[in-house]
C-alpha cells in the first residue's frame, strides 16, 4: 500500500514493468497462461479476482454487450475505450482483440499506437478481410486476405510498437474458412516470417482434433494461442500434454455467464411476482459496493472532505 492510500502499483514508477513484459514473464514462469474474456472493467476485475493470468478484451463480448453482432460494427474507438478501462480496472495484462486491425496496414499502424498507449499487453490481429464476420457462426462468410497483404499488416504492427514486449499475435483463420491444415500451416509460417510473436489458431470443430493436428504439425519455435470455445474438451491438462501452447483464451465465458444469470433471475422475478425468490441467490448490494471501490470513497471522504 502506498503512502497516498492507493493500492494499485504506481504507473509512474521508473522501473514499472510494461504489461507486455508482465505477460511474457508469466508465460515464462508457467509455460501456459489462462486468459479470461471480458467486455467491461467489472468483468476484468472479476477475472482478476478469480485468479486468471490475463484478460481477453473480446470483440465478440463487447459487440454482444452492445446488442450488436460481431461483424466489424463496433468502432476502434469504442473497443479501445473499453479496453483502456479494463486495463485500469485490474493489474492483469490485457490481450486486445483488434479484429482485422480495423482496415489495412495504415489502420493497423494507428491502432497499434493507440492500443499501446492505452496499456495493452498484446494485440491479436486476424487475417480476415474487413469487415469481418464472427468466426463461430455456422455458414459465415469467411474471406481471408492475401498472405502478402496480411504480412504487411503484421510487419506494420511490429514496426509501430515502441515497447518490444508488446506482443503482436497473428490470428490464422484458415481452419475457420475451411481451407485445411496445409493452408493454415503455410499461412502461419508466413506470418511468423513477418514478425508475429505468436500464432493464434482458431477452429470451430466440435472436438479438439483439428487444432491438435495443427499443433502436432507445427514445426516452428513460435508459440501457439488457442481459443477452445467450440471444443470444450480441450482442457488445460490436454494442452500441456501437447506442448507448444503459451496462451489459452476462454473466449466468451463472461458474457455467456452473465446472460445465463440474467435470464434465470429475470424469469424467476416474473414467475414469483417479486424479488423474494432471487434475493438470496444473487450477490448482495454490498458486494457490488466492494467491486466499485466504495471503501476507498469512504476513506477519502473522511480524510479529505472538510
Ligand atoms: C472474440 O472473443 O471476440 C473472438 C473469439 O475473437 S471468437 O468469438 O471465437 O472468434
Ligand atoms: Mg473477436
Amino acid at each position: 500500500m502506498r503512502r497516498d492510500g492507493h493500492d494499485r502499483s504506481d504507473p509512474w514508477a521508473e522501473n514499472a514493468m510494461s504489461k507486455g513484459r508482465l505477460l511474457k514473464n508469466r508465460i515464462a514462469e508457467r509455460g501456459l497462461v489462462q486468459v479470461m474474456a471480458g467486455h467491461s472493467p467489472l468483468s476484468a476485475r472479476l477475472a482478476a479476482e478469480a485468479g486468471f493470468d490475463g484478460i481477453w478484451a473480446s470483440g465478440f463480448e463487447l459487440s454482444a454487450s452492445l446488442g450488436l453482432p460481431d461483424v466489424s460494427l463496433v468502432s476502434m474507438t469504442q473497443h479501445l475505450e473499453t479496453m483502456a478501462a479494463m486495463v485500469q480496472a485490474s493489474d492483469l495484462p490485457v490481450v486486445a482483440d483488434i479484429d482485422t486491425g480495423f482496415g489495412n496496414a495504415i489502420n493497423v499502424i494507428h491502432a497499434i499506437e493507440q492500443y499501446e498507449r492505452a496499456g495493452a499487453a498484446a494485440v491479436v490481429i486476424e487475417d480476415k478481410a474487413f469487415p469481418k464476420v464472427t468466426s463461430l457462426i455456422a455458414g459465415g462468410r469467411q474471406d481471408l486476405l492475401r498472405v502478402a497483404e496480411f504480412q504487411g499488416k503484421i510487419e506494420a504492427a511490429c514496426a509501430t510498437r515502441r515497447d518490444p514486449d508488446l506482443l503482436v499475435i497473428a490470428r490464422c483463420e484458415a481452419l475457420i474458412a475451411g481451407l485445411g491444415q496445409d493452408e493454415a500451416l503455410s499461412r502461419s509460417a508466413a506470418y511468423c516470417e513477418a514478425g508475429a510473436d505468436m500464432i493464434l489458431i482458431h477452429s470451430k470443430q466440435k472436438t479438439p482434433d483439428e487444432v491438435e493436428s495443427f499443433i502436432r504439425a507445427w514445426d516452428n519455435p513460435v508459440p501457439i494461442v488457442v481459443v477452445p470455445t467450440a471444443y470444450p474438451d480441450f482442457t488445460i491438462a490436454r494442452m500441456k500434454a501437447l506442448g507448444k501452447i503459451a496462451i489459452a483464451i476462454w473466449g466468451n465465458h463472461a458474457i455467456r455467464a452473465a446472460v445465463t444469470a440474467m435470464q434465470q433471475v429475470f424469469a424467476q422475478i416474473l414467475k414469483d411476482g417479486g424479488i423474494q425468490g432471487v434475493d438470496q441467490a444473487i450477490v448482495p448490494v454490498d458486494e457490488i459496493f466492494r467491486l466499485q471501490g466504495m471503501d476507498r470513497v469512504k476513506r477519502d471522504e473522511s480524510r479529505f472532505l472538510r
